[in-house]
């Protein structure tokens, strides 16, 4: 339904604290190393597993998907990413039957990553989602952008893409899934538990304690257009939260 955004402008216009709290890490986040890199698989599991990311990308069958996404702070873009969906690694981890959260964390390198040394932030960057919404159609592990392996400010060499949540779900650069059947704290509930939740689904009619969520300016335009509920995605995920309405679903 809305154009696809500039290459130039995903790549240049970023949040990843790890690098600064600032858009412009592009050029600070090239210091991190994608090659070699592990990730592993763990909690209630059958089995743990660490895995080389080529042999795990190797695994999958990559496809495109255009999909939005929307900042909490009221940004929002739209880019064709690569990658394979989140129920084919929850498949590859045979989670136990008990399983019921899916909690992901990001690296951990404070002499690469300068922001990781600001250490009144609970690093590392860490989110969570529960097994139904992990293995939802929608969810996806990104490992490309426009065509080309993922950069390293967008998130290489593996991230999440969740695009009925608010942007800060979708973590970057992870290195561990924990299968568990306890809700996992994120890094934003620990930063400020008030203002950033577990849920973070988007819902323009809930705004944020300090603005509205009822508009969003898309990169590159000077516009803002209306917000949509679930950024959009109703059809496919309002299902997962019919029977959670005494929850805070929205921030
Ligand atoms: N590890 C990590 N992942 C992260 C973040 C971060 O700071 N660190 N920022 C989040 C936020 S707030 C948003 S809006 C998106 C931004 O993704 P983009 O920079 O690719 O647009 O990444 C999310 N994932
Ligand atoms: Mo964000």
């Amino acid at each position: 339904m809305r154009p696809i955004t500039e290459e130039n402008l995903v790549t240049t216009y970023n949040n990843f604290y790890e690098f600064g709290s600032h858009k412009r890490i592009f050029s600070a986040a090239q210091d991190l190393d994608v090659r070699p890199w592990t990730v592993t698989i763990d909690g209630m599991v059958e089995e743990t597993q660490t895995l080389d990311i080529d042999t795990l990308i190797r695994r999958m069958s990559l496809q495109e998907r255009v999909y939005r996404l929307r900042c909490v702070e009221a940004w929002s873009m739209v880019v064709p990413w690569t990658g394979f969906p989140l129920a084919d690694l929850v498949a590859l981890a045979r989670p136990r039957s008990s399983a019921t959260f899916l909690r992901m964390e990001t690296f951990l390198q404070p002499n690469v990553a300068t922001g990781q040394r600001q250490s009144w932030y609970p690093w590392p960057y860490v989110e969570g989602i529960t097994l139904a919404e992990a293995t939802n159609e929608l969810a996806f592990l990104v490992t490309g952008a426009y065509g080309k392996p993922v950069e390293e400010q967008n998130g290489a060499p593996l991230r999440l893409a969740l695009p009925w949540k608010y942007g800060f779900k979708s973590i970057k650069s992870i290195t561990r899934f924990t299968f568990t059947d306890e809700m996992p704290s994120s890094f934003w509930m620990d930063v400020a538990g008030d203002e950033y939740g577990f849920w973070a689904n988007v819902n323009p009619e809930v705004p944020h304690p300090r603005w509205s969520q009822a508009t969003e300016r898309p990169l590159g335009q000077d516009d803002r257009i209306p917000t949509l509920m679930f950024n959009g995605y109703a059809e496919e995920v309002a299902s997962l939260y019919a029977d959670l309405q005494g929850e805070r679903l929205y921030f």
